[in-house]
């Protein structure tokens, strides 16, 4: 039997074998990611505090997009088969650069699974529903279009029902079902109808990558850096030219937190055409590119309402000053208004830990502390990192909308058809995970754990859970910048 996780790993190397031959700047990139990793692997002894030098190096996360319910649904049932479930909701269809779609992130959601492999991907749904894009007429022609493609064939799904039952395959069935699955996201070679690309995507370029074709493809390939800023450079110098800036937080002297990504446009591809008058043409299609990303550590949702709040006054800071450096702009803010330190982050409960227990104390005979920040500084606890494993939809968006080449059309006066979890999770057919919830309970279970091992020790029955294991605080009134 080839247990779930296996074919997680097979899976994700096939696909990027495969990835690498379409896109050869993805190649590149993987290289200057290598090399960059292991610079920071020998000059900094603390590289592996937020994943080993391994993980970080098999991290990938994929991006694909799809045009129902239903094939949603299957692209679920096939990321189950590896151990991925969907986490997280991503509206992207407003604001600067809205695109039509709903996101979620499909990702092994157990420590032990993303250590074994650490593979995510990245997946949006067109909503075809949405009166800002699609007029009801555009709406029709666009789902009689989706209703007769298939995207995933039978037989895949059929060996991915088995494999999420049996928590793995047989080699034989193994082997076909990666064969199967990792062709359904190649690039099909499947002529493009012209007039009918060509009308989606005076809507929306995103919409003619979903739509406007019969096959679904993997968009990018995601490797994991440890220094992106690094990275950056190392990718202008060969030539290729990088989006103008780093989406997520600033660099700075302070702990890294959530995410940091940049793009670069992917070579314009050759594609078949068919004409309106019945002919074929070669033309190309710009629609794939390459992505990387730094990860830091996982914000509460308290820290999280401070990110936000940074952010939302960079870009205030910007608007009133164009030629600013934005870098700098956001560095400056983040040193008056964020935790500098991991210590500072654990006690004021804005970003999670994971905290184990300090075995041979108390030295002197005194009794632990009752508070989280005194067990830390008296070394009876320490605390150490939750990595954020989600994605940021204000950087997924920026991303999206620097690699489109046409804005698009977008009818703002339209009130937009609702969307969070709970549908999303009715159109998937299975419940769509919060990223806050799973790594409260990481960090609940460690410090349950840990605060169990210090009471079995002489005098220190008195801890109390309660005072301990605080609930997530609530986001504190905007701090002054
Ligand atoms: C997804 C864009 C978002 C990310 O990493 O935030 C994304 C797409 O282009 O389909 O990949
Ligand atoms: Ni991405």
């Amino acid at each position: 039997m080839v247990p779930t996780w296996q074919l997680r790993a097979a899976f994700a190397h096939r696909l990027s074998a495969m990835y690498g031959t379409e896109v050869p700047a993805y190649t590149t990139l993987l290289e200057v990611a290598g090399r960059v990793n292991d610079e920071v692997a020998a000059r900094d002894p603390d590289a592996a505090r937020l994943g080993s030098l391994d993980r970080v190096t098999a991290e990938r996360h994929g991006a694909i997009r799809v045009g129902t319910p239903d094939e949603l649904r299957q692209a679920a049932q096939i990321f189950a088969a590896l151990g991925m479930r969907p986490v997280g909701c991503y509206d992207l269809r407003d604001g600067e650069g809205a695109v039509p779609v709903v996101s979620t992130a499909f990702r092994p959601t157990d420590g032990e699974e993303l250590d074994r492999n650490p593979f995510r991907v990245f997946t949006s749904l067109l909503t075809t529903g949405d009166r800002r894009f699609f007029d009801p007429d555009l709406q029709a022609r666009l789902e009689a279009f989706l209703a007769r493609r298939t995207l995933f064939p039978p037989e895949l799904l059929t060996l991915a029902e088995r494999a999420e039952e049996a928590a793995g395959l047989p080699p034989a069935q193994a082997e076909r079902f990666l064969t199967l699955a990792v062709a359904a996201f190649e690039l099909s070679p499947e002529p493009v109808d012209r007039a009918w690309y060509t009308e989606l995507e005076r809507v929306s370029a995103v919409a003619a990558d979903i739509g406007g074709v019969t096959a679904t493809h993997i968009n990018h390939l995601t490797p994991r850096v440890l220094d992106i800023d690094a990275l950056y450079r190392r990718m202008g110098e060969r030539g290729i030219t990088m989006i103008d800036r780093i989406q997520g937080p600033p660099r700075w002297e302070g702990p890294d937190v959530l995410l940091r990504q940049t793009s670069f446009r992917a070579l314009a591809e050759r594609r078949t055409f068919r004409e309106p008058d019945g002919g074929h043409t070669d033309g190309s299609l710009r629609v794939r590119f390459g992505e990387v990303e730094a990860r830091g550590i996982a914000l509460t949702r308290a820290g999280r309402a401070r990110y936000d709040h940074l952010m939302a006054e960079t870009d205030r800071r910007m608007a009133l000053d164009p030629d600013a450096d934005r870098q700098e702009t956001a560095r400056a803010l983040w040193r008056r208004g964020f935790p500098a330190t991991e210590h500072q982050l654990a006690v004021e409960h804005q970003a999670f830990f994971t905290y184990r227990p300090v075995t041979g104390r108390p030295r002197d005979g005194r009794c632990p502390p009752a508070d989280l920040a005194g067990l830390l500084r008296h070394g009876w606890l320490t605390a150490h990192p939750v990595v954020y494993e989600d994605f940021l939809p204000r950087s997924a968006a920026g991303i999206f909308r620097s690699n489109l080449t046409e804005e698009g059309t977008r009818d703002a006066g339209r009130a937009g058809t609702p969307f969070d979890a709970r549908r999303l999770a009715e159109a998937i057919g299975r419940p769509v995970l919060d990223p806050f919830t799973l790594s409260a309970q990481q960090q609940e279970r460690s410090l349950r754990q840990a605060l169990d091992t210090l009471r079995a020790g002489p005098a220190l029955q008195a801890l109390d859970d309660g005072e301990l294991i605080a609930p997530d605080p609530p986001p504190d009134p905007a701090p002054a910048l």
